[in-house]
């Protein structure tokens, strides 16, 4: 019966909290009981990524209410803005106002996010997410840690928490308390913005998709063969030519980012806790790049564009000086508008390049990272030439060998773990998917979930692993709606994989988890694969 009370303002949500609350009693107490459904209310362990800790007390359930107001610790603008940000993500939903406050009116019911005074497991990302009859706490050590913290409290809400207009409906968080911190500090996504160009707005909503899994960085692959998404106003033939109408796979995937737009995407990130990793791909799949610019081409002729999806047939003129001309031009620019530490050069596929012209090209490229302020980041084809110990690699082999990483791994670089076979989410889930490519295997729901990042790579220790990514690479994506098809379910699976204990790993359990995930993403409108691996509720 209380389903049908049309609640379309506060004024009704307030008398609906009243009312299904007993809060009229006394605000804050909760003292009554709710008639909510019982299978409605989630399980504090029904989380993803799963959390180290998680200790229910079903006396302590907490409800939201039209009186609930989210403090932030005084003086932490950081702390402030996630404050907003939980706010802004469950106002439309609720309807309720979720005042964003600084001051303690200990007689109301709270969402408090506090800094300090934690575990000491907790670490810089980690945090503690207590709830009580009173409120809820989240404590960590710094915003980014709040932020995780937050993203596992919207999980605790019912699925209806991410429609965007108000459900009458009881809003528990379940009570208890939760310990939480990754296993690794790096947990990527990756997009490719050259073969289809992907618009800013897309972005943005799988920037938002990425972070309620904690997911923590972005890597965008911004160059290939087919295309030049990225502007250089040194070189501005680049995307004037390789990044406009009839550029990209099939000429099907115009369109660049200006730098106003990079900007405001890296900004949007950065509010989302994530940072943002741009790539510019060399010597090889440079293409786009030699088409826009024949002095990039040791004939002195620019070539043809493509359109096409073979790989390992461009190469820079490695003994051509203008090269490290361009070449340091793009990465002073790119290093001046990017805010976060590291610098992707690529480096994969190589083919056209001799092994001795690729060293000869990454010794003198690698130094211009570093002169920029910037750590160098590439694919794992880097470890080949002794980079420096500071350099990451991203693993992307299916064989889980290589001995040129393990002995990078053994000098004290570090690697990221995109093996092609489990984390490569434009691969075909089976034979039907109708977009994506199997040159790696199909890659189900269980394939991205059971492989452990910790011992993947013969002869590398954990220790050498920073964490994992999963690459989507664009030739057969076109929309946003590819993209989810692609990434949901297996990203939520490699974000596991990057943040929950090993102990925890557990396929029956992650995908009873996995189930629970999709009323969420459809009031979202996410366009989710329905595994048959999984069930779905
Ligand atoms: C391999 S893996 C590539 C990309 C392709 C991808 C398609 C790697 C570093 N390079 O150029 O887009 O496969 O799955």
């Amino acid at each position: 019966m209380r389903k049908r009370i049309p609640v379309t303002s506060l004024l009704a949500a307030v008398t609906l909290g009243l009312s299904t609350l007993g809060l009229a009693a006394g605000a804050g107490t909760a003292a009554a009981t709710p008639p909510a459904p019982a299978h409605d209310k989630q399980g504090l362990s029904d989380v993803i990524p799963a959390p180290v800790e998680a200790e229910a007390d079903p006396e302590a359930d907490f409800w939201l209410s039209p009186f609930t107001h989210i403090r932030t610790e005084r003086g932490s603008a950081e702390a402030r803005e996630v404050g907003k940000y939980l706010a802004s993500t469950l106002r439309p939903a609720t309807g309720y106002p979720l005042p964003v406050t600084s001051a303690k009116h200990s007689f109301l019911p709270s969402i408090s996010l506090e800094l300090g005074r934690t575990d000491p497991r907790v670490g810089d990302q980690g945090y503690q997410l207590d709830v009580t009859k009173r409120g809820v706490t989240i404590k960590a050590n710094t915003a980014d840690g709040l932020f995780s913290g937050v993203q596992t409290l919207r999980q605790l809400l019912p699925a209806q928490i991410a429609a965007d207009s108000p459900q009458p409906r009881i809003w528990t968080v379940p009570g208890g308390n939760i310990l939480d911190y990754p296993r690794f500090g790096y947990r990527g996504a990756m997009l490719d913005l050259a073969r289809h160009f992907h618009e800013p707005d897309e972005i943005k909503a799988y920037i938002d998709q990425i972070a309620a899994y904690k997911i923590n960085y972005l890597h965008l692959h911004l160059t290939d063969d087919q295309g030049w998404r990225i502007q250089i106003d040194s070189w501005p033939e680049l995307t004037k030519k390789s990044g406009g109408p009839g550029t990209g796979v099939d000429g099907e995937g115009p369109g660049f980012l200006t730098k106003a737009e990079y900007a405001e995407l890296n900004a949007y990130a950065a509010s989302r806790h994530i940072t943002i990793i741009p790539e510019i791909d060399m010597p090889g799949h440079t293409n786009a790049a030699q088409h826009a610019y024949a002095e990039l081409n040791c004939d002195g002729v620019a070539v043809p564009p493509r359109t096409d999806i073979e790989v390992g047939y461009s190469s820079l003129c490695i003994d051509s000086e203008i090269t490290y001309t361009f070449v340091e031009d793009v990465i002073r620019e790119l290093a001046e508008m990017t805010p976060g530490p590291y610098l992707h050069i690529g480096g994969d596929e190589a083919h056209a390049t001799t092994d001795e012209d690729y060293r000869k090209f990454m010794d003198r490229v690698m130094p211009m990272v570093a002169k920029y302020g910037k750590t160098i980041y590439g694919w794992d084809e880097i470890m080949q030439v002794d980079p420096p110990t500071s350099a990451i690699g991203q693993f992307w082999d299916t064989d889980g060998q290589d001995a040129d990483v393990a002995e990078a791994v053994a000098r004290g670089n570090k690697i990221v773990l995109s093996p092609a076979n489990k984390a490569y989410l434009d691969m075909k889930y089976d034979e039907s998917t109708p977009i994506g490519l199997s040159w790696a295997g199909y890659v189900e729901v269980r394939d991205a979930y059971d492989w452990n990042p910790g011992n993947h790579v013969q002869d590398v220790p954990e220790s050498g692993v920073l964490g994992v990514e999963a690459p989507l690479w664009s030739e057969t994506l076109r929309t946003l709606d590819h993209i989810e098809y692609m990434a949901f379910p297996r990203l939520p699976a490699i974000a596991e994989l990057g943040w929950s204990t090993e102990a925890s790993h557990d396929w029956e359990s992650f995908r009873q988890r996995l189930g629970a995930q999709a009323p969420r993403w459809e009031q979202q409108g996410i366009n989710f694969y329905r595994s048959p691996q999984v069930d779905w509720q």
